[in-house]
């Protein structure tokens, strides 16, 4: 029974509209005519890669989920004293499998009032925000349909302290410099009393982390594809992805992985919404990724680059993942 004036709210907010479909059009005007190809990963979740993306989460490769869940379920509790968080505003949110650990956590505080989901995929956001509401009765749950990289300034204004999780390692699709700058932009959500809970895979033995990204089943393979079907529904492009294959390795230098996508034979390619053609060469790649591991070190330096400290650094016992706390130095 939930008490008189405690009743739970939904509302999804979508920030994508025309002009998004014109922010997929850029990107492939800007990245498929680079002498190296490349695409922004974000357009790898339509309703089907986001499907992909879950089931990816499930292979016994996959290391990051259960980890960090582990590590989540480890150290909840004291992340909900630590910050005195009353709302959740979750970047990237996905299909929110995690969160429950952390919602669990401030609930059994007696803390629990807001979880505000931030998703450019329409269908996780919808999905996240019915499930919750069924399962929190009291939650208000504020949804937002949106590019974190663009709609940060239509987020509710604080209901009080608020912890901004960012999980799964998805800080580390961004690349060093524009890393930075989006964690700098992360401050401003933060507020006063705020604070980041932060995701990031560490760097390990090469091979652990490429079979994560090259799994047996191929579902990572399936993941990637689907961005060239993306491209041929939303922008009546015509390319043959049965001449294409997935392609990932971990950069040693850089200490990331790149997915990419290799023509397996010279292809030609219409893009009919952008009146534009595009030639691959046989064995040409098109990257749609880039997933950067970290050290510890590399992580502060990031955070104090972004104006933001490190309150509290939590992991694994065998150091696959952390999950950072940090707020506004
Ligand atoms: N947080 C979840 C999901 C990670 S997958 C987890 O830890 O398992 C990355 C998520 O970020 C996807 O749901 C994807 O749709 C979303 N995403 C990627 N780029 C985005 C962007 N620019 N703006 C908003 N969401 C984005
Ligand atoms: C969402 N992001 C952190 C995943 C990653 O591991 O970089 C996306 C992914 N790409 C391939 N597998 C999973």
């Amino acid at each position: 029974m939930v008490a008189p004036g405690l009743e739970g709210t939904v509302e999804v907010h979508s920030y994508l509209g025309p002009g998004d479909e014109r922010s997929l059009a850029d990107d492939v005007l800007d990245g498929l005519t680079r002498p190296l190809k490349e695409l922004p990963p974000k357009h790898l979740y339509d309703a089907r890669g986001s499907e992909l993306f879950d089931d990816i989460c499930e292979l016994p490769e996959y290391y990051q989920t259960r980890t960090e869940r582990l590590i989540l379920e480890t150290n909840a509790d004291a992340i909900v004293k630590r910050t005195s968080a009353v709302e959740l505003v979750e970047l990237g949110s996905g299909s929110a499998t995690k969160t429950r650990v952390l919602l669990d956590a401030m609930d059994f505080a007696g803390t629990l009032r807001r979880y505000v989901p931030v998703d450019v995929s329409a269908t996780t956001v919808h999905a996240v925000a019915e499930r919750f509401t069924e399962e929190y009765p009291a939650l208000q749950v504020h949804g937002v349909v949106g590019d974190f990289e663009r709609h940060l300034g239509n987020l509710p204004a604080p209901a009080g302290p608020r912890l901004v999780p960012f999980l799964g390692g998805t800080i580390g699709n961004f690349p060093p410099g524009s890393r930075r700058r989006f964690l700098r932009s992360l401050a401003k959500v933060l507020g006063p009393d705020g604070h980041l809970l932060l995701g990031t895979d560490l760097v390990k033995d090469p091979l652990v982390i490429e079979a994560a990204y090259d799994d047996s089943a191929g579902v990572t393979a399936q993941f990637n594809l689907n961005v060239l079907h993306v491209l041929n529904r939303e922008l009546g492009a015509n390319f043959d992805v049965d001449a294409f294959e997935h392609v990932a390795f971990f950069d040693r230098e850089r200490e990331w992985i790149e997915m990419r996508l290799r023509a397996t034979k010279p292809q030609h390619v219409r893009v009919e919404a952008l009146d534009l053609e595009i030639d691959f060469a046989n064995r040409e790649e098109l990257r749609t990724e880039i997933s950067a591991k970290f050290t510890p070190e590399r992580l502060e330096g990031d955070l104090r680059a972004a104006g933001l400290e490190l309150v509290e650094l939590y992991t694994d016992p065998q150091e696959l993942f952390a999950v950072s706390l940090s707020r506004r130095a």
